[in-house]
């Protein structure tokens, strides 16, 4: 039976809306629940059906939860700052703010049309001011507590969008907002020390349930290690001691015997000091100009042939072998990881190896095991020509030794390091919000007052970022031109803003109280709501918003701003959608399906229960047209149940199959396997359909099931068959375990794969259980006799086959 989707599905979304269904209540007495899913940056495009997708999980958990009687929070708002609304505002002279209201409006028409069921009353956007007035009053604690500082260093930079990026945002050397090759610059840049909070994001995910993948890709992200830091001693061409030192980092200080040459990188202190005794000093500037133009990921790369430049003029001594060796610069060691310099063990290590070959160094193999003419041998083995540790066969126990006497020695000690750095906090844009701090020649940097906040963004009539990599904002005297809050003397306001992260980094804070104005949100109200019960996004946000997030909210917990040491209990992702060609969508491939587009088609509920049926949610998979219809389909037949449901006994058969499916459904839906919770509702119209008749009871178990995926049509429904109230006020179908099981099942037994006779056994018997009522079974014993079971074949419920000899 075809439903008129048209007429209902706006029918019912205004009833929810007039009897606020879905209106989460503070300090209700009911269990809480708080759901979220990553609100979206509201581009000009409109909703994907990735966004659908990426909605729907959380949305059929929390019209589960309130149906089971939870306070259900399932907000939404809007990511709005960003360089996209900035790009077009240049593009079209339109007033960023202007855009994004309109886009922001667009999202929202769209989000109610497929029906979710948002708490629109407490809908945020990061660029409202009334929001960002509480980014800027986090940012300013951060900075009251060190955790803000400015440095002028290498910087990437995407020459394109004409904007700093941090290294989160420039993965693989691209720009992530236009994918263009960054580069680096030597700029003031505002860091949040990220670092410092290393070990705590680490060790947070020991109590969390997100995925492993999730937590491996923050874990890695981090990038831990432990190492050793050893101090080398250096030396003139002559080998005659300066009193100074190299500080390098190593992770592998049981190869100190085998340490033949120093590493620097381009960048490194130790050159200028040694200017005057430097000989080769232009060679050694002109390597520097050069590695300066490359970025981080060009200079690591490991397949790369090796260069560097030998320093004349100065060398080192290895503080273990008391041997000579020189140092070179190379591009390959980094200033920012370790301390920029690093011991070399050519015959270990393939980068030191590849380098020595070039530059013919010696290479003194440590650890037996491999073939060092040919490649650096990275395995373990034993340890030769290395004194003390000769002999030495487990790493470990070398690392230990060796660490012990370099301690002893006073030549270094243990240490680690992160490769995650800080993160580089500002941008040269105008859609941001503004960082709240003054510049001032007698105090230095101030922070806004708080009464002061917010900072508003001044209006401008020209967005486009300065070429000389200043912010918009530079060019505005009146913003640009103030008094210091401390000694009133003129000063002059800091002129970058926040990266597109800042919002994010607190907005599931903010819903829990989304109008107060005298604290980002009440304490009580904080304790009340949070943790985020459950948090649904993609896997691409996982090294950038998942991890910033997590650090704000952890900083948060220790001066006592939020009530959890960790903002999100649990974590899911979806699988990407992708285009009909099996390629992922793209405007340019011609192949993106617009959500609205199927709403307009096959309805709301249709759209809905297709993302979640189309394949196990964390899966890629393709769109089908096909499967749309298929779904469409199955609701007409949903539709249809009306008809049938004249039965005014129970059939006891259809019981357990209902109660079976009620089972399954509500755990399918906790284990988000959504395709097959929608698939035993297909199973289950097919036995209703097959039995020709139900109770008025069996379909108002059937739709209050559908009813997360569906929630229109069984609304409807429920109104047409006399339903007491709204469906999705209803409650939950509960299950009867005993009538979850056929209790008693005819199975056939097999002797050699023939039929020798039949076992009545309860559905849940086991194996044991089927053989023992098999052997006892006198029509099918005689065939034992004899003879040996060789074999039994037990499939539960359905086959048990004896191959006898
Ligand atoms: C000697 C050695 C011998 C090393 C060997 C490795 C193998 P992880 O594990 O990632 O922390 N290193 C240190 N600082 C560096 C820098 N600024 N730029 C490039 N490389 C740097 O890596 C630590 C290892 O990376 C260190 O251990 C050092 O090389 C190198 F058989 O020291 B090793
Ligand atoms: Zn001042």
């Amino acid at each position: 039976m075809k439903y008129n989707f048209k007429k209902i599905e706006p029918k019912w979304q205004a009833k929810w809306e007039e009897a606020q269904a879905f209106k989460a209540v503070d300090f209700s007495e009911k269990p809480k629940w708080y759901g979220l899913v990553e609100f979206p940056y509201p581009s000009g495009a409109g909703m994907h059906v990735g966004h659908i997708k990426a909605y729907s999980s959380v949305e059929v958990l929390s019209r589960k939860r309130r149906m089971q009687g939870y306070n259900v929070l399932f907000p939404m708002g809007f990511d709005s700052f960003g360089l996209p609304a900035e790009n077009y505002a240049i593009k079209t002279n339109t007033h960023p703010h202007i855009i994004t209201e309109k886009n922001i409006q667009h999202f929202k028409d769209q989000m109610e049309k497929v029906g979710f069921s948002f708490d629109w009353s407490r809908e945020i956007a990061t660029s409202h001011e009334d929001y960002y007035k509480w980014t800027q009053w986090i940012f300013e604690k951060l900075y009251e507590h060190n955790l803000v500082f400015r440095a002028k260093t290498l910087v990437n930079y995407c020459p394109h969008c004409k904007v700093v990026l941090s290294n989160e945002d420039s993965q693989g050397g691209k720009c992530d907002i236009c994918h263009s090759d960054v580069v680096q610059l030597s700029k003031d840049v505002w860091y949040l020390r990220i670092t410092q909070y290393a070990d705590r994001l680490l060790k947070g995910l020991d109590d969390v349930d997100y995925p492993e993948s999730i937590k491996q890709q923050q874990v890695s992200w981090i990038g831990r290690s432990t190492g050793a830091f050893v101090n080398f001693e250096l030396a003139d061409q002559a080998g005659k001691a300066v009193d100074d030192k190299l500080e390098i980092y190593t992770t592998r200080c049981d190869t100190l015997y085998g340490v033949t040459f120093m590493v620097v990188a381009p960048e490194h202190p130790i050159l200028d000091k040694y200017k005057d005794q430097i000989t080769n000093w232009d060679a050694v500037m002109n390597y520097r100009d050069e590695a300066a133009k490359k970025t981080e990921f060009q200079r690591t790369q490991l397949v790369k042939e090796k260069t560097g430049v030998r320093i004349e003029g100065l060398s080192a001594i290895n503080p273990i072998t008391g041997k000579q060796i020189p140092i070179f610069i190379a591009d390959y060691v980094m200033m920012g990881y370790g301390t920029g310099a690093i011991m070399a063990v050519p015959a270990h290590d393939q980068r030191d190896y590849d380098f020595a070959k070039k530059f013919g160094v010696e290479i003194v193999e440590v650890i037996k095991g491999g073939d060092i003419s040919k490649e650096a041998y990275t395995g373990d083995g034993e340890m030769v020509n290395s004194g003390f540790l000769d002999g030495f066969t487990n790493k470990k126990d070398s690392i230990h030794k060796m660490l012990e006497v370099l301690t002893e020695r006073g030549i270094g000690h243990e240490g680690v390091q992160y490769k995650m750095k800080d993160w580089a906090f500002n941008r040269q844009r105008y859609w941001g919000e503004p960082i709240p701090l003054i510049h001032c020649p007698n105090c230095g940097t101030v922070v806004v007052p708080e009464e002061e906040l917010p900072l508003t963004l001044p209006d401008v009539e020209n967005f486009e970022p300065g070429t000389d990599g200043q912010s918009p904002l530079a060019k505005i005297d009146s913003f640009v031109n103030c008094t210091c809050p401390k000694c009133g003397g003129a000063a002059k306001r800091e002129t970058d803003t926040m990266p597109q992260w800042a919002g994010s980094s607190w907005y599931f804070l903010r819903f829990c109280d989304p109008h107060n104005d005298r604290a980002f949100a009440d304490p009580d109200k904080l304790k009340y709501w949070m943790p985020v019960d459950h948090y649904n996004g993609g896997m691409e946000h996982v090294t950038r918003h998942l991890l910033y997030s997590r650090f704000w909210h952890q900083f948060l917990y220790d001066i006592k701003e939020v009530p959890t040491p960790e903002p999100y209990a649990k974590r899911t992702y979806q699988g990407l959608i992708l285009g009909p060609d099996g390629e992922k969508m793209s405007k340019s491939k011609g192949n993106v399906i617009d959500p609205l587009n199927i709403v307009d088609l096959y309805g709301a509920d249709t759209l809905r229960t297709y993302v979640l049926f189309m394949s196990d949610y964390t899966a890629a998979a393709p769109w089908s047209e096909e499967g749309v219809r298929g779904v469409k389909r199955f609701l007409d037949r949903v539709a249809g149940l009306t008809d049938i449901a004249t039965l005014e006994k129970e059939d006891p058969s259809l019981e357990t199959k209902t109660h079976k499916t009620i089972k399954k459904v509500s755990e399918d839906i906790e284990r988000m396997k959504f395709n097959t919770a929608i698939a035993a509702l297909m199973t289950l119209i097919n036995d209703y359909t097959k039995a020709g008749a139900i109770t008025r009871d069996d379909l108002i178990t059937f739709i209050k099931l559908l009813h997360p995926f569906a929630p229109h049509l069984t609304e409807e429904i429920y109104e047409t068959i006399g339903g007491e109230g709204l469906l999705t006020l209803s409650s939950w179908p509960e299950y009867d375990e005993a009538k979850t099981k056929d209790a008693v099942i005819n199975m056939g037994v097999q002797i050699n794969g023939k039929v020798r006779g039949n076992i009545d056994i309860p559905a849940e018997a086991t194996q044991d259980d089927a053989v023992a009522a098999a052997k006892a079974n006198e029509q099918v014993s005689k065939y034992f006799e004899g003879k040996n079971i060789v074999k039994v074949i037990f499939v539960p419920g359905k086959i048990l086959n004896f191959v006898v000899k």
